[in-house]
């Protein structure tokens, strides 16, 4: 590799979106990070302070002084990482951040940058010899997860969600597929955690690989990871696809990545904290319950969940530790589980010929709805029903892993900005009837963590979806048949736009 060649992968490796301290050093520069100094408690107070920023989708909190803090500065905290920006301009700025695009950027660049890096050409991690993750290491008899500062997100969650924003390296035991994913997990004591597995997740289809073998499953879990990476790890990539490669057709360039001491997993070589160690194959330790993303928490409720063991730790001097304490909007269970499911949607409905313009997931649907735009033109031209239209899409997308965590898609015309939720509920209140627009399904897949299926009155497990069609019968057949009664859509283009050069001195501050 040619000098020139090998300085410009360095200033790469550097940007935000590949480097976590360049992403909160661009959150600084933005104005979006407030640096606490003062100590604060890991126990609730670290928790508190964060969900208020989220949920008033103020500046990203840095905690530098911890109770519990090692000599070493082992950890501080990085709360609301991927939350909202007050700033209506800016209202995706982190998420931008983390993709490697201006943080003015709107849903649907974010959503396109995404969606292309599908096609894109897959580019593998590059190993290096060493990294910043390695400045120090920790053995099991110098550190005591209990002491460390791991904190309590929620006065009833059932441990210590130390794992809530790291992501999870593994693979096959034949070593051709690697995945990076997003999965919580606990303190259970001084070296174990306890986290859930879930069955659909590439975290417990290959867990059960391993667990065929009678091994356990070698993992590392990385925290403050390259952004671009942890987005990766939240979206729902097909089996087989190893979320290294999409990082790299997602940004460029290669992720660098480094061997972990005590197995063969490899890590981002960058990263700020490293637990190496193992899932168990068949041990089980109690985990939960712990405030979740649709916003609920129910108390004393505890599962038998999967083991980890740590083996070591590895970090960087004054390591930052990301978390999420997920709940009421806006934190990254939305803002990152839900466009990505939805980008992953639209790409294979696409794929299948279905004409879809773009996908989203609301936040206002606490991110259980996919709304997805109809190239309408394309959808007469097809010549098809409601019914079969309707039907087609709900068999593709609630038989996919993608869609597993969504209840409802809404199928709505071109006229609609499916970002704008008075758009789409406009489009849902008027267009679509219920049970005559609505196509259900109660034999596949559902996702227990949403209320009315964990905690309602079916099968936790299965059913409760819905494609609800809110295209009118005329959008599928000689197209649309009505005006907007609106400022938009019932009055002249000239008419509007000298009312709207003349609105000050109406007398109106715009
Ligand atoms: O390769 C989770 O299978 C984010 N996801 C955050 C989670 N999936 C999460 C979280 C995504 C879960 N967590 C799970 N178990 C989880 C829990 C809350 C936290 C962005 C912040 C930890 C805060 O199986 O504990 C979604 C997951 O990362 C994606 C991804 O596609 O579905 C999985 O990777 P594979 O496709 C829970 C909530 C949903
Ligand atoms: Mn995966």
């Amino acid at each position: 590799m040619s000098s020139s060649t090998s300085t410009t992968t360095a200033k790469q490796q550097k940007l935000p979106h590949l480097n976590f301290r360049s992403y909160v050093q661009a959150l600084k520069d933005d104005g979006d990070l407030v640096e606490i100094n003062k100590e604060c408690d890991p126990h609730l107070e670290v928790g508190a302070i964060t969900r208020k920023a989220l949920e008033d989708e103020d500046k990203a909190p840095l905690f530098n002084k911890l109770k519990g803090q090692n000599e070493n500065g082992l950890w501080r905290i990085l709360g609301a990482v991927n939350g909202l920006r007050p700033d209506p301009k800016q209202v995706f700025g982190r998420i931008a951040r983390h993709i490697g695009l201006p943080p003015t950027a709107s849903a649907k660049q974010i959503m396109d940058k995404i969606i292309e890096a599908k096609s894109g050409t897959p580019i593998p991690p590059k190993v290096v010899e060493s990294g910043p993750c390695k400045e120090f290491r920790l053995t099991p008899d110098q550190f005591d997860l209990e002491k460390l500062p791991c904190p309590l997100l929620h006065q009833s969650d059932g441990g210590k969600y130390v794992q809530t924003y790291g992501m999870q390296c593994f693979r096959t035991p034949d070593g051709t597929w690697t995945n990076w994913a997003i999965a919580r997990a606990m303190v259970h004591d001084r070296n174990h955690l306890a986290g859930a597995v879930l069955e659909v997740q590439h975290i417990g289809k290959i867990h059960a690989m391993w667990k065929k073998l009678g091994k356990d499953m070698p993992v590392a879990i990385a925290f403050g990871a390259p952004p671009a990476a942890i987005m990766a790890a939240s979206m729902p990539l097909p089996d087989g696809v190893s979320e290294p490669e999409y990082v790299g057709s997602l940004v460029g360039a290669p992720v660098e990545v480094v061997k972990c001491e005590t197995n063969d997993i490899y890590v981002p070589a960058n990263s700020e904290i490293v637990f190496e160690g193992s899932i168990s194959a068949n041990e089980k330790v109690p985990e939960g319950p712990f405030g979740e993303m649709h916003g609920y928490i129910f108390p004393g409720q505890t599962h038998q969940w999967a083991k980890y063991t740590i083996d070591m730790i590895t970090h960087r001097k004054d390591a930052i530790m990301p978390i999420s304490n997920p709940g009421r909007l806006t934190d990254e269970t939305q803002t990152m589980i839900g466009p990505l499911a939805a980008a992953e949607i639209g790409f294979l409905l696409k794929s299948k010929g279905f004409p879809i313009k773009e996908s989203w997931s609301p936040f206002e649907s606490q991110v259980t709805w996919v709304v997805l735009q109809i190239d309408t033109e394309k959808l007469r031209a097809m010549k098809t029903t409601p019914a079969e239209f309707s039907r087609g899409i709900g068999d593709i997308v609630f038989h996919a892993k993608c869609g597993s965590m969504i209840h409802r898609l809404v199928l709505v015309g071109d006229d609609i900005d499916i970002y704008n939720f008075k758009d789409v509920s406009w489009a849902f209140c008027t267009r679509c009837r219920p049970r005559m627009d609505e196509y259900f399904y109660e034999d596949v897949i559902g996702y227990p963590l949403i209320p009315y299926m964990g905690h309602g009155n079916g099968d936790m497990w299965k059913g409760g979806k819905v494609v609800s069609d809110a295209l009118l019968p005329a959008e599928y057949t000689i197209g649309r048949l009505w005006e907007e009664a609106s400022f938009r859509g019932s009055f002249p283009k000239e008419l509007q736009e000298k009312v709207l050069s003349e609105w000050e001195t109406l007398g109106y501050t715009s």
